[in-house]
């Protein structure tokens, strides 16, 4: 059976802190480099054998890969990063912590901007040094693809092309693929993996560094999908993001 897992990367130093995160590039917590051992150690002791991996071009998602194929000794496969794989971009929340956020804007419209689909944040200013134009790790992308906000309909619209284009397409040289990502870009992969409804995917949430397995068959549909670990952790881990943009 050809298997891709996917992985969202281990606690950043801003989940820590509570704050939006977004395009932001921030690095691991040390517990989030922990949660990343013990994912790649998961990994190996349940015998998976990555041929190739894909990621973010935001630190918490490489550094948690590096982790997790050290833990595995499989540093030598092919990794390939891209813009197409970062989180939803935030927009002028990125920054703000969401207890804060919450507690001035109401629990409800923190949910809308959290987890409806199509409602974006309010867009980073043309001259905010924010902004993705200025960076120039992605020089080399059109300005007009560049998002300066996003909902997470127009995540999966940068998201799923290179799905179907490049990872989906892999399966067929690679047994196993490994995608280390985020918290709503892979939402956004997930839903269409498992045609889950525009409503449904708003109570979806997907912890740190537990790693989710996909099963395809020959013609590559999805035909299982199930995480690594313990039922009942995994459903607190799962709630408690989901809490995070709540009033205490
Ligand atoms: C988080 C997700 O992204 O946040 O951008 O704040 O997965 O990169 O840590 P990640 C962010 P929520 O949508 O769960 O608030």
């Amino acid at each position: 059976m050809k298997k891709i897992v996917l992985l969202r990367h281990g606690e950043s130093v801003w989940n820590r802190e509570n704050r939006f995160t977004g395009w932001t590039d921030v690095d691991l917590s040390e517990k989030g480099v922990a949660e990343a051992v013990k994912a790649g150690e998961t990994l190996r002791k349940e015998g998976f054998h990555f041929g190739r991996a894909y990621t973010s071009y935001l630190k918490r998602a490489v550094k948690t890969l590096d982790v997790v194929l050290d833990r595995m000794d499989r540093d030598w496969i092919p990794v390939t990063k891209t813009w197409r794989l970062n989180e939803k971009h935030y927009g002028m929340l990125q920054g703000l912590n969401k207890r804060d956020t919450a507690e001035k804007y109401g629990d409800e419209q923190v949910y809308v901007w959290r987890r409806s689909y199509d409602v974006a944040p309010a867009p980073l200013p043309e001259d905010d040094p924010r902004n993705p134009r200025f960076d120039p790790r992605y020089a080399g992308i059109p300005d007009a693809a560049l998002p300066r906000t996003e909902s997470l309909k127009d995540t999966v619209a940068r998201t799923m092309p290179y799905w179907e284009c490049e990872i989906l397409p892999a399966l067929a040289r690679h047994d196993e693929l490994l995608v280390v990502a985020h918290g709503n870009s892979l939402r956004g992969i997930i839903k269409n993996l498992k045609g889950i409804s525009d409503e449904a995917i708003s109570e979806f949430n997907l912890p740190t560094a537990v790693p989710y397995v996909f099963e395809f068959d020959e013609g590559l549909g999805c035909v299982k999908d199930y995480f690594l670990g313990d039922p009942a952790e995994i459903a607190s881990l799962m709630e408690a993001v989901a809490n995070q943009g709540r009033r205490g």
